[in-house]
């Protein structure tokens, strides 16, 4: 029987680790593994070839062939995790993230809230606290809603007090307004609902007025209250309560002058404490001047009586205030206008940070 010649084994183990240790990739080492252990692989064939031997023959055959099989395969392996660990080391390098680099700014957060609606948002918080709630009414209004039910006589002078933007006359003689304070909303919620009544009513107000200190549409807030026996103290409280709150100061003195309104009996402005001495800076709750940011009184009977409340029964107190105005003071903007010009270089620097609305436990104005 003739004995096939074995190769060379220790040269084959020789150029094929060689060739292992060289492969510069894995796909490199897969066409050596192909090439050795394949299918037609030169040790595949070699461990064929072990079914012609002669038993004698395969004794020393075997051994060495399945010996250099086991140890290809060892230096696969071995090439092959440290392929991997190259590769990740590279991609480490390459894909490094600089944790010290600030944060970029998600869309979501890049807007920025104007102050008005700050504002609205921080005295909303305060009041809410309080136990008011929020209303709404419609901007163009009728002249019961907006004049009659609040006592101003027909004809009287104080309708042209307000400098009232009018829609065009109706065919019935009747002409609409945009509204020139946000009372219309309180008169829409006493006839509507049943006291006790705690409400808040910001909004957009209208009169035909235009310079340094007015513009043609602004914002204001009322409040109103309406029970058996609310009285002036109950106001002064609440007044006092939403001063410190939205200056964020633990005391303000306040000062309430007598004034006229026709919608309240007896009527006031309030002034608060400030100090103005520093050029260019009004610091609240401390100082010897005073500065006017209200209106207030007890809602007239004849309010009451229009919108469908007894007087005997019901008695009740509001306010008024200008939210531009608070705005400007709180937050010192020099300039009412730019309120308006939705300049968005304004607008993200005098702005507020989004999804950041204010709570009385978070500090308003964060
Ligand atoms: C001011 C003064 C004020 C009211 C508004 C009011 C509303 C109803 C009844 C009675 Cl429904 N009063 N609102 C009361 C007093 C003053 O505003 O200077 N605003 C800027």
């Amino acid at each position: 029987m003739s004995v096939a010649a074995l190769p060379d084994l220790d040269a084959l183990e020789r150029e094929l680790t060689a060739g292992i240790a060289a492969a510069a990739d894995e796909a490199a080492l897969e066409a050596i593994r192909v090439s050795a252990l394949g299918k037609k692989g030169s040790v595949s064939e070699l461990l064929k070839s072990l079914g012609g031997m002669s038993p004698e023959e395969r004794k020393t055959a075997g051994p060495a062939i399945n010996g250099l099989r086991d140890r290809v395969n060892a230096a696969l392996t071995a090439r092959r995790a440290e392929l991997k660990a190259a590769s990740l080391a590279r991609r480490l390098e390459t894909e490094r993230v600089d944790v010290t680099l600030p944060v970029r700014e998600a869309p979501a957060e890049a807007g920025r809230v104007h102050p008005i609606s700050q504002v609205i948002d921080e005295l909303t918080a305060i009041f809410a606290d309080m136990g008011f709630s929020v209303a709404e009414g419609p901007d163009i209004e009728d002249d019961f809603h907006n004049f009659t039910a609040l006592n101003f006589p027909e004809g009287h002078p104080a309708r042209e007090m307000h400098d009232t933007f009018y829609l065009p006359t109706k065919e019935d003689g009747s002409r609409l307004v945009l509204r020139t304070h946000t009372s219309p909303v309180q008169v829409r919620t006493m006839m509507s609902k049943k006291p006790p009544i705690r409400v808040i009513c910001p909004g957009r107000t209208y009169r035909s007025d235009s310079d340094q200190t007015h513009t043609p549409m602004f914002h204001q807030v009322e409040g109103l209250v309406i029970d058996k026996g609310s009285n002036l103290g109950h106001l002064k409280w609440i007044l006092e309560e939403f001063c410190k709150a939205f200056f964020e100061v633990d005391n303000v003195k306040m000062r309430f002058r007598p004034s006229f309104f026709p919608f309240t009996e007896p009527s006031m402005e309030v002034d608060i404490q400030c100090d103005r001495s520093r050029p260019g800076e009004i610091r609240f709750g401390e100082g010897s001047d005073w500065l006017e940011i209200l209106g207030c009184g007890m809602v007239h009977p004849n309010v009451l009586k229009n919108c469908g409340l007894d007087p005997d029964e019901y008695q009740g107190f509001a306010w008024g205030m200008g939210i531009d105005r608070i705005a400007m003071l709180k937050y010192g903007m020099p300039d009412l206008r730019a309120f308006f010009e939705a300049d968005v270089r304004w607008l993200s620097h005098y702005g507020f940070r989004p999804l950041d609305f204010p709570t009385l436990a978070g500090g308003l104005s964060n």
